[in-house]
């Protein structure tokens, strides 16, 4: 391809800036890359590589001459101008919850079902950040073994809000500390020095929809229907990387040792495990960090094949920015950037 236009949609939000900075890193082959936010930023600036790029308005004809569109301005945004995009024949790569469970639209995790590209008609999604960092360490387990059911706890950052979460939990702990009242907004009660066991919105099960996403979506990208998942989702005040308690009971057993040896092998992995050094992976150590980082594996000795692990990852990077990014490459890679029926959104 000589020429490859990418479109950065929600470019100056906490994942747009991530964006913008993973394209660089890894010298993503754009020929043109664009940032679009809302009417509200538009003539703003932005940093790519070397460059100040001015943000334009998203609009419905902002796609023309677009190969690829990343979106990270959330479901609304998404849901509105996607199937513009697609229409035009640029292929959306988003991010928000709009797509994920829409049977039109493959949600791929590069390490986990890169071959659910193949499908893909003009909207591909990328999972929830939760979801994304639990199989990129499950995924190798599954196929060797087989996993009949996942029990995952979450200790998410707050990043994972946008700037707003990050603003609310500064603004919170400097207000605290000068012992004056706290405000919020972001969330429903204080969130420094708190756990908020609830993320995204309350469901009629009274489980939330971002434990629900974590059900769902890896049901979808397993292509298990019976894989069982438990998940209950906690808001912790860390700035970035989410952290997960993951229980899993699986087919065969598998020793605590040959998981080590297993996930030190697997793509976009990295053991930490060493109790007796005081090694196991932390949020602050993933900020920044492309791996997602696995330790404190363990057998469950209160069933027959079960194992205990802890997972964290960047929740704005694997969780959002480097999923997308990886999943454009890996579009150019199998040269499927195109959209095969333009009308399929249009209907
Ligand atoms: P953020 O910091 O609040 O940024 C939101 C971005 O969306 C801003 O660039 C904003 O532009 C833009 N935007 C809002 N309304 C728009 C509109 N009508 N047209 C065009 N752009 C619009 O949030 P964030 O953390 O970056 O997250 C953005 C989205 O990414 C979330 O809503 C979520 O859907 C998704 N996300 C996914 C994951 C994941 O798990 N994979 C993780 C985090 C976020 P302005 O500057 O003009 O307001
Ligand atoms: N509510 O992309 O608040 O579905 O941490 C990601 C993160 C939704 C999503 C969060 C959320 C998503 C959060």
């Amino acid at each position: 391809m000589d020429k490859l236009t990418v479109a950065v949609c929600g470019a100056t939000g906490a994942v747009g800036r991530e964006m913008l900075e993973t394209l660089a890193q890894r010298d993503f082959p754009a020929t043109e890359v664009i940032p679009f936010a809302s009417a509200r930023s538009a003539g703003k600036t932005v940093k790519f590589k070397d460059q100040e790029l001015t943000v334009r308005e998203l609009k419905e004809d902002s796609f023309e001459g677009v190969d690829i569109a990343i979106f990270s301005a959330g479901g609304a945004t998404s849901t509105k101008f996607s199937p513009f995009a697609a229409h035009a024949g640029c292929v959306v790569v988003d991010n928000s919850a709009a797509w994920r469970m829409d049977d039109r639209c493959p949600l791929v995790v590069p390490e986990v079902n890169p071959e659910d590209l193949a499908w893909h008609n003009g909207i591909i999604a990328n999972p929830n950040c939760s979801t994304i960092q639990m199989l990129v360490a499950l995924k190798p387990i599954y196929d060797t073994v087989g996993i009949r059911r996942i029990v995952v706890s979450t200790y998410q950052a707050v990043s994972g809000t946008g700037q707003k979460g990050i603003n609310e939990l500064e603004k919170q702990v400097r207000d605290l500390f000068n012992q004056r009242d706290i405000e919020h907004k972001a969330y429903p009660y204080q969130i420094a020095f708190n756990c908020l066991p609830h993320i995204d919105i309350f469901l009629d099960n009274d489980y939330t929809k971002e434990e629900m996403k974590m059900v769902n979506e890896t049901r979808k990208m397993f292509h298990d229907d019976k894989i069982g998942v438990s998940a209950t989702c906690v808001r912790v005040p860390v700035f970035f990387g989410h952290g997960e308690s993951v229980n899993i009971e699986t087919e065969k057993k598998m020793t605590a040792k040959e998981c080590r040896v297993l996930l030190s092998q697997a793509p976009g992995v990295r053991v930490i495990d060493n109790p007796r050094e005081l090694l196991y992976p932390m949020p602050i150590m993933c900020a920044g960090q492309d791996d997602t980082m696995v330790g404190r594996i363990r057998e469950d000795e209160s069933i027959e094949n079960g194992l205990n692990m802890w997972i964290c990852a960047d929740n704005i990077r694997k969780g959002a920015a480097l999923n997308a990014v990886q999943i454009a490459e890996e579009l150019l890679r199998r040269d499927l950037v195109r959209v095969p029926d333009r009308n399929v959104f249009m209907k």
